[in-house]
């Protein structure tokens, strides 16, 4: 995992100035690739502790085709809720304290930040409770979930990407169309976040199976260390499916950045020393990429440095 603090120094030496769409401000450079070989360790930050449990969570939740947080609160995962509430308390029918801008308010003002929490606690708890609030408010729209298993054709039918490519993997290897696609330009205005990573590929040689994701936007700091993981995840889990083993994982990346708000959590995290890689277990064989639970993966091994809090910006 060298090369992620790698492209942490990167941009903290390289990045230049760059303000964005939530006014947080971030240090920025263009064009950059990771590579991880799969077979020397399970590629999970161990310069700080990231909750694989989410990351699996969230992984199958998209291989569901969900695409509403209610799922994700059900596994206690919160990692989407930010941006569902803001659809929420910019509704005509929220009547609660005024929301602007909650994400920067809640770090600068402690006030106003425990108002937040309390109206963040009513909106989980109204949207894994009543079906009718979480059908019109949990919603992030057709995002990865949709596109993944659900792609609308002219036509009207539905292409399951990944059980396609699954498919192919097994029947036809050698192709160069092992792809599975996210940005559905038809459709992207109507997410509450476009996919950041918008696709991925896979490939097979020496009967091990690589894969590669394309990601137009990395947050490098929060976001990235978990995106590794889930394609690592992801590449595990086809690759028994396929009775394949795991080659390379390798990550392209658009606007590589970090915000003004992580910059002493990527100095703190460059201090540590990297430690061994832990290991991934599937504890059972299922029947079909559909049919994994969290419970059947373990992570052995893993004794990483402290979580490092970091506030996400929205
Ligand atoms: N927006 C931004 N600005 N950055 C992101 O990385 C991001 N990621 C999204 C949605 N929108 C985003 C989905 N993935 C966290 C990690 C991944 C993620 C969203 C949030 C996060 O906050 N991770 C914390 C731990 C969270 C927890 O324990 O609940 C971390 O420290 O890793
Ligand atoms: P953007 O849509 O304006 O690019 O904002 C999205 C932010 O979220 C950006 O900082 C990248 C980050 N992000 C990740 O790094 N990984 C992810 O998986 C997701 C969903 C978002």
């Amino acid at each position: 995992m060298k090369s992620y603090l790698g492209l942490l120094e990167d941009v903290l030496e390289n990045g230049v100035r760059k303000e964005d769409r939530t006014g947080t401000g971030t240090i920025s450079v263009f064009g950059r690739q990771l590579r991880f070989d799969l077979n020397k360790g399970f590629p999970l930050l161990t310069t700080k502790r990231v909750p694989f449990r989410l990351v699996a969570s969230e992984l199958l939740w998209f291989l569901n085709g969900d695409t509403n947080i209610r799922y994700l609160l059900q596994h206690n995962n919160n990692i989407w809720n930010e941006w569902p509430f803001k659809k929420w308390v910019e509704s005509e029918e929220y009547q609660g304290p005024d929301m602007t801008d909650f994400g920067i308010r809640s770090q600068k003002d402690e006030k106003f930040n425990e108002i937040y929490k309390n109206e963040m606690e009513k909106f989980k708890n109204r949207i894994l409770e009543d079906d009718e609030f979480s059908k019109l408010y949990g919603e992030l729209g057709p995002v990865y979930g949709s596109q993944w298993r659900n792609w609308q054709t002219k036509d009207g039918s539905f292409v399951d990407q990944i059980k396609n490519v699954v498919n192919q993997i097994k029947q036809n290897p050698d192709s160069r169309r092992l792809l599975v696609n996210a940005w559905n330009a038809g459709e992207v205005d109507n997410m509450k976040l476009p996919p950041c990573h918008y696709a991925f590929q896979f490939y097979v040689a020496d009967g091990k199976l690589s894969c590669m994701w394309q990601q137009r936007s990395v947050d490098t700091f929060l976001g990235l260390p978990f995106n590794i993981a889930s394609y690592a995840l992801l590449t595990h889990m086809v690759s028994q499916q396929c009775n394949l083993k795991v080659g390379e994982l390798i990550f392209n990346g658009g606007d590589v950045h970090l915000y003004s708000n992580h910059i002493e959590q990527a100095k703190v995290q460059l201090s540590r020393e990297t430690k061994d890689l832990p290991e991934l277990k599937i504890n059972r064989n299922p029947k079909s990429i559909f049919d994994y639970k969290v419970e059947d993966f373990e992570i052995l091994d893993y004794s990483p440095h402290p979580h490092i809090k970091a506030e996400v910006a929205v």
